[in-house]
């Protein structure tokens, strides 16, 4: 059966998580005026996301993003997951981290999930064991741990695909980016990276110095025709690696997190009932498809190491 746990805040946030998948099915903060909203764009009902092809809010793993033709080699053996977008693997398989029903224990303000994944699950060797942890702290901020151990090499990259909007009752068009990255990941037009890095300076893909996402969108460039508009990994360094902003309601989302890179993805190609850009997808990961390109940062996991990855979300008010 699928349940809802809710961790609220000193100051009235509400974070709303789903055993199945992890998923963050609400997050509600104040406007300036301290009317409260849901951010996250996802389904009404928490019974539709047995069915969540746009990976609402859920956890992504073993692997995040893509993997050409689903295909790699790990230790000299050659594996494949199985291939659901275009003939390439994506966000994990058929049947992700996204699908599983997860343990969850209520901790004072954090909520533990744990889940196994056994060996040979979806094309991955290695039996792995998975704890996730959402903290929300008094100082506004959501703090996703990511922990995982396995007993074989394996591959693990994990993610949370939250859709955002700080703005609800518009698009994500009007709200102000910063992304703190002057290297794109090229893509290729069935979405998997070539493995060349493009500088973004002069380019729809430089909000270095915060711009709307809307201002550059619908501009004429190879990159955006092949992802349908914004749906790229961008290298990230610094502190704070993005920044979402919106004028209307003064809300603030200022994100960091130990992954060096992050996809955006600005919901090009809606659920049926849903609008275009109705929601910004923010994916700290490392590099998807890492494994065949060598200079991308690796995600294998090493038999007796710990995966770990911490991604804060900081939500504010002017
Ligand atoms: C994102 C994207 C995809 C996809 C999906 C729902 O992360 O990279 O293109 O369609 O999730």
């Amino acid at each position: 059966m699928i349940k809802a746990y809710t961790l609220k805040n000193k100051h009235n946030i509400e974070v709303t998580i789903l055993n199945l998948g992890g998923i963050i099915h609400e997050i509600k903060t104040p406007d300036r005026e301290g009317n409260l909203d849901n951010i996250i764009h996802g389904f009404k009902h928490i019974e539709d996301y047995t069915k969540n092809d746009a990976y609402f809010g859920a956890i992504i793993g073993r692997t995040a993003g893509r993997i050409k033709e689903g295909l790699y080699t790990l230790n000299n053996k050659d594996y494949k997951m199985p291939t659901v977008d275009r003939g390439n693997g994506l966000h994990g398989g058929a049947n992700g981290f996204d699908k599983k029903m997860w343990d969850v224990e209520e901790c004072l303000n954090s909520l533990i999930l744990t889940c196994v994944s056994t060996d040979g699950e979806e094309g991955f060797p290695g039996t792995v064991e998975m704890t996730v942890t959402y903290t929300l702290t008094d100082e506004d901020e959501l703090i996703i741990d990511y922990k995982g151990i396995t007993d074989q090499d394996t591959l693990l990259n994990l993610t949370n695909h939250s859709y955002f909007n700080l703005n609800p009752k518009e698009t994500i068009l009007e709200m102000e980016l910063m992304v703190n990255s002057d290297q794109l990941i090229e893509i290729d037009d069935v979405s998997i990276p070539t493995g060349n890095l493009l500088d973004v300076t002069e380019t729809p893909f430089d909000f270095r110095t915060p711009k709307k996402i809307g201002r550059d969108i619908f501009l004429e460039h190879q990159q955006l025709t092949n992802g349908g508009g914004y749906d790229h990994p961008w290298l990230v360094k610094g502190d704070v690696k993005l920044k979402l902003s919106d004028e209307t309601t003064g809300r603030q989302l200022i994100m960091s997190s130990d992954q060096p890179c992050v996809v955006l993805y600005s919901y090009n190609f809606p659920l049926e009932g849903h609008k275009n850009h109705q929601g910004l997808a923010i994916e700290f990961q490392k590099e998807p498809d890492s494994l065949n390109h060598p200079h991308f940062t690796s995600c294998i996991l090493k038999k007796d190491e710990i995966y770990t990855q911490q991604t804060v979300y900081k939500f504010k008010v002017e």
